[in-house]
């Protein structure tokens, strides 16, 4: 068997790199990582791979300090491939919003700025499509990048181009891939020569993606544009998908073994008549990769008893996460345990060095539950001053807001009067046992065991402020009952953040998906128990959202 030829990924320890890494080998080429620009790998290298997630001026920074710049200029200078990925393309722009301080590398004039958030949640989180100037006559294009598919974009901050600063682009001689999102139009990636970069992570956008990748790795750039159809005279992108997440809740069941369970209304027990054993729906690897193939948008693993274990020691959790990360290339968040704790020996773990544990293992996101509501309520105690310390700050200041989720598991609270009530309400139209006419919605921990006074909306409100990029918003009356989501939570929460906020609880049937959308601004929609009992299948219900008019990622076969 002759070697495989290796492609070298610059690491600075960003984020998760193991996806990009397991989508190089899955195409027949083996990944090493360099750490250091010292090392003679990087001028010898034939492929080099730029990838970031995160903080630019973080990512930018540790570039200088590890020594990276002068290498990657005199590689790039060599006509050797390099590809950036998400913050990696930013790189090569000159400078970025986020971080005013920090010059980038200045391949292109430009700086990133961040999207309006004033119509649109951000960060973007989801899969776009991409206008593609420059198609040949064989229909094929630059790197395989395809305007039929989509691709999943995670940023806040991007190149937001006007028409002329397309002009101006093209006339440097920079091919682009535009992208839109809300009424703003940035850019998707970015073509000169040797050097190619996505906004977007192929390694995370499935077939679509990992066919990008390929092209790279085996040059199959396009070069020769036959038909250069104005980009600033293109019909408007799509913008984002409505995303189908499918959830794994994970524990050890009375034989020890970890398996995939379900909860009714976050009971994961069978009935007493029925033996009380555990729910044994299937194993955790195995049902993420079939969710993949169906076309899952995005897969999350909640490890449910997490808080009664150390998680350092929780080896089977991290290596379910490998497993996936080699099997499924969309992006994979993990919840249950994210917060410091201390070994059996007696040493202290942070949830920083937790959540890093599993980012190396293959997750892109990590979902906080409990710890959430205690960095909430210690947030509102003090004031609205934020320590610096809670999970949610180490972990998203390391590795972007993006990459942290927060879990909530609120529960109704019927109200008999509304003016004592210290807690956002809801005038809702389901009254309570007593005739009520307004609720709120109290937010639990350790998986509804413990029950806060403190509102979900007071909850995700302050956790946005802390840095959190995403909310998973749960609802425990609804959680395993089949009869649909609480649009009345999910419109209570949307209005209290501007972060996207995925709907969970209830989904039985496809109608659900279609009617969550239709009546919530929910950002994503998660369903469990009607995948894991196989009533319906990831694709069916995405085939009938688009049957029905909503827009969905489909070209996952
Ligand atoms: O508190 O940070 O250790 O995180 C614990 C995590 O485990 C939290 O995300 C919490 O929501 C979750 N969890 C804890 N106990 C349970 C339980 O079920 N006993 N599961 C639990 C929460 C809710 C959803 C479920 C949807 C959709 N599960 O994830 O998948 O409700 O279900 P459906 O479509 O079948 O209705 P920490």
């Amino acid at each position: 068997m002759s070697p495989r030829e290796i492609v070298y990924i610059i690491d600075v320890e960003s984020g998760n790199l193991r996806s990009l890494q397991n989508a190089v080998e899955r195409l027949g080429f083996e990944a090493r990582f360099i750490k250091q620009g010292s090392d003679s790998s990087l001028l010898s290298a034939s492929k080099l791979i730029l990838p970031g997630v995160g903080n630019f001026g973080h990512f930018v920074r540790e570039l200088r300090a590890r020594g990276f710049v002068k290498p990657i200029n005199q590689y790039i200078s060599s006509g050797k491939p390099i590809m950036g990925i998400c913050v990696g393309l930013q790189a090569f722009f000159k400078g970025s919003e986020e971080s005013p301080d920090t010059e980038g590398l200045d391949y292109i004039d430009l700086q990133l700025g961040r999207f309006d958030d004033s119509d649109k949640a951000v960060p973007q989180i989801g899969w776009n499509c991409l206008k593609i100037r420059g198609f040949t006559e064989n229909g094929k294009t630059l790197y395989n990048m395809s305007p039929d598919s989509r691709y999943y974009f995670v940023h806040s901050y991007a190149a937001i181009v006007t028409d002329k600063v397309i002009d101006d682009l093209e006339g440097k001689g920079w091919d682009l891939a535009i992208a839109k999102y809300g009424d703003q139009r940035f850019i998707a990636s970015v073509i000169r020569d040797n050097v190619f970069a996505t906004q977007f992570h192929p390694e995370k956008s499935g077939p679509a993606g990992l066919k990008v990748i390929k092209a790279f790795l085996q040059q199959e750039k396009v070069t020769k544009l036959a038909t250069r159809t104005s980009l600033t005279t293109l019909s408007t992108p799509a913008g984002l998908s409505r995303r189908v997440i499918a959830c794994l809740d994970v524990r050890t069941n009375d034989q020890g073994d970890l398996v995939v369970t379900k909860g009714d209304q976050y009971d994961v027990r069978e009935k007493k008549e029925e033996g009380g054993d555990v729910r044994n729906l299937g194993k955790p690897v195995q049902l993420a990769e079939k969710y993949y193939k169906q076309g899952a948008d995005e897969v999350t693993f909640l490890n449910i008893t997490s808080f009664r274990n150390s998680p350092i020691k929780d080896q089977p959790m991290l290596e379910v996460l490998r497993q996936a990360a080699k099997t499924c290339f969309v992006p994979l968040t993990v919840g249950g345990g994210i917060k410091s704790v201390v070994d059996p020996d007696g040493t202290t773990i942070s949830a920083l060095d937790v959540a890093t544990l599993y980012f190396k293992a293959g997750a892109d996101k990590v979902s906080i539950g409990s710890d959430a509501v205690k960095a909430a309520e210690e947030l509102i105690e003090n004031g609205g001053k934020p320590t610096g310390k809670t999970p949610i700050e180490t972990i998203s200041k390391a590795y972007g807001n993006q990459a942290v989720v927060i879990s909530v598991d609120p529960k109704r609270y019927y109200v008999k009067d509304p003016k004592s009530c210290k807690y956002r309400l809801i005038h809702t139209s389901i009254p309570g046992p007593n005739g009520e006419e307004y609720c709120y919605y109290r937010v639990t921990s350790q998986g509804g065991r413990k029950v806060h006074e403190l509102g979900a909306w007071e909850l995700c409100q302050a956790c946005e402020k802390l840095g959190a990029g995403e909310v998973l918003l749960n609802c425990i009356d609804k959680d395993g009952t089949n009869s649909g989501y609480d649009f009345e939570l999910i419109n209570q929460v949307k209005s209290s953040v501007r972060i996207p906020v995925i709907a969970s609880s209830g989904a039985g049937k496809p109608q659900h998906f279609v009617d969550v959308f239709r009546n919530t601004a929910a950002d994503a929609a998660l369903g469990a128990g009607m995948f894991h009992r196989g009533e319906y299948t990831v694709d069916e219900v995405k085939r009938y959202m688009r049957e029905q008019g909503l827009s969905v990622r489909i070209d996952y076969d």
